[in-house]
């Protein structure tokens, strides 16, 4: 992960050693492209054009963006700004114990994540916070205690089950909607597994859960490859529980959940939304997709496609749709 740290320059230096502080906390989630922010000493090798270019280069190349607005800066405020039209992921940090206000446009810009500290501590604690999020280790899933009310519905009804604990040996990982926050009523909670022997598998989710409402379970084909696959309904939930012969990370369900997440990041609230109204018109989550970023074909199959592009291309493909405001 490329991060691009911004901070005051000539807007005022007094808060460089603790840039330093942040830039090298910031270093245990991935490269810090702009180092030299914490550096009091100016580099004068480069001339401003220069520096302006190549700071927008890194910007591009960045995956996101912490900056430190305390100090006002009129540079910061444009990195900012040339960050929003790119569509970055941008956290702000800032201090009120000077009785100075963070200006308006950077509070009330809803694309940015912005976060008050007094302490170092706090800063280190609000990073990591959001770095983890960002990081998501989607096999535990834990995460789903803090998110919406529906995830932590979820999150109840499968520690109650303990499917987890029980089914540990088999890699359970939680896919679908409901982890990626862009479930409907009808979604259901999809937990994929990684079998050697699918018979053991099959009596083992039987035992497990064969007594709850509802309970099916079938060994098939599907798309050429063997899976079982268990339903059954607890508490609101629908919930599938699929296992298959391959290791979950190359799993469909998995890796398209992993592609959705990247592409609800990257695009933002209203293209969340868009999901979120035609799955409510009736499409399925892949269908949507597919159907935003104008994907011809097998939209499970087109969609896969998107590991291979880059950010900006994704980008590029959801600014070519008319319907995009
Ligand atoms: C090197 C070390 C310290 O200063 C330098 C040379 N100047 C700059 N080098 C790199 N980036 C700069 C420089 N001056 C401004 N910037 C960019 O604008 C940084 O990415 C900062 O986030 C932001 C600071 O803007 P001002 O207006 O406060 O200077």
């Amino acid at each position: 992960m490329k991060i691009y740290f911004s901070g005051s320059i000539r807007g005022g230096q007094q808060d460089a050693e603790l840039y330093q502080e942040i830039i090298t906390d910031l270093k245990q989630y991935g490269t810090v492209l702009t180092e030299h922010i914490g550096n009091k000493i100016q580099d004068s090798s480069l001339n401003d054009e220069e520096i302006h270019n190549r700071d927008v280069e890194w910007l591009e190349e960045s995956d996101v963006v912490v900056a430190e607005v305390t100090t006002t800066s009129l540079g910061v405020g444009y990195e900012i700004g040339r960050a929003v039209e790119m569509k970055k992921p941008i956290v702000c940090l800032y201090r009120t114990e000077f009785g100075k206000n963070v200006s308006a446009m950077i509070r009330g810009c809803a694309q940015l994540k912005c976060f008050k500290y007094s302490t170092l501590d706090e800063a280190k604690t609000i990073l990591k916070k959001h770095f983890n999020a960002i990081n998501m280790n989607w096999r535990d899933f834990s995460y789903l205690k803090n998110g919406t009310p529906t995830q932590l519905e979820a999150y109840k009804c499968l520690n109650k089950l303990h499917i987890f604990d029980s089914l540990h040996e088999y890699n359970p990982t939680l896919t679908g909607t409901i982890p990626i926050d862009i479930a409907i009523d009808s979604s259901d909670l999809d937990i994929v597994c990684y079998y050697m022997d699918a018979d053991r598998f099959e009596s083992r989710v039987e035992s497990l859960f064969g007594k709850q409402k509802g309970f099916t379970i079938e060994q098939k084909e599907k798309d050429g490859y063997w899976v079982v696959v268990a339903r059954f309904k607890f508490q609101n939930f629908d919930i599938e529980i699929y296992g298959s012969l391959f290791p979950v990370i190359s799993q469909n369900s998995y890796r398209h959940m992993l592609i959705e997440d990247r592409v609800l990041k990257l695009l933002g609230e209203e293209f969340k939304q868009q999901v979120i109204q035609l799955k409510k018109d009736g499409l399925k989550t892949e269908p949507a997709f597919a159907q935003l970023l104008q994907l011809s074909g097998n939209p499970y199959v087109e969609l896969l496609k998107l590991e291979l592009y880059s950010d900006n291309k994704i980008k590029e493909m959801w600014e070519l749709n008319p319907n995009q405001a």
